[in-house]
């Protein structure tokens, strides 16, 4: 199993992702700090959220084999910058959660997610677990 980092904007679904992925019932949980749950990294949204603790996440990535950058299918702007990617020195993957929304606007996260540098880009739903298996099925590739 490749070592997941993820970073997104708070509430974009961090969390919920990681509990989905490794089989677990979703419950609410603040993250306080950066945690390592497995073989995934979680981050706090106040990460992307401020410049010097976004100097935090390039280091972070170093401990990750693959980053994935998130973006909920309803968030109404991105905090990413184009061409972002090429500051980490690892895959990096874009990942649109919440695609089950009703306000989800799929083409659009993933249009921002392309002008990051992403150029894999998985869709997916915590809550009906569509395209979770894809993404473990890549995760699990070597
Ligand atoms: N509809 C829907 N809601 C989600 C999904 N993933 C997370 N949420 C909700 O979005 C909120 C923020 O999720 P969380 O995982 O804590 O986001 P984080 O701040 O990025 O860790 C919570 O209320 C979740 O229940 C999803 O795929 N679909
Ligand atoms: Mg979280």
């Amino acid at each position: 199993m490749k070592k997941l980092l993820l970073i997104g904007r708070s509430e974009a679904g961090k969390t919920s992702l990681i509990q989905c992925l490794k089989g677990e019932m979703l419950h609410y949980e603040k993250t306080q700090t950066m945690s390592l749950s497995g073989a995934f990294i979680d981050s706090p949204g106040e990460y992307v959220q401020t410049v010097p603790y976004g100097r935090a996440l390039a280091l972070y990535a170093y401990e990750a084999d693959v980053v994935g950058l998130l973006i909920s299918a309803d968030e109404p702007f991105t905090l990413f910058s184009p061409g972002i990617t090429s500051l980490v020195n690892r895959p990096v993957i874009g990942i649109v959660t919440g695609i089950d929304k009703p306000e989800a606007d799929i083409a659009l996260a993933e249009s921002r997610l392309r002008l990051t540098g992403c150029e894999t880009i998985f869709r997916v739903s915590a809550y009906t677990g569509e395209g979770i298996s894809e993404l473990l099925e890549y995760l699990s590739q070597k």
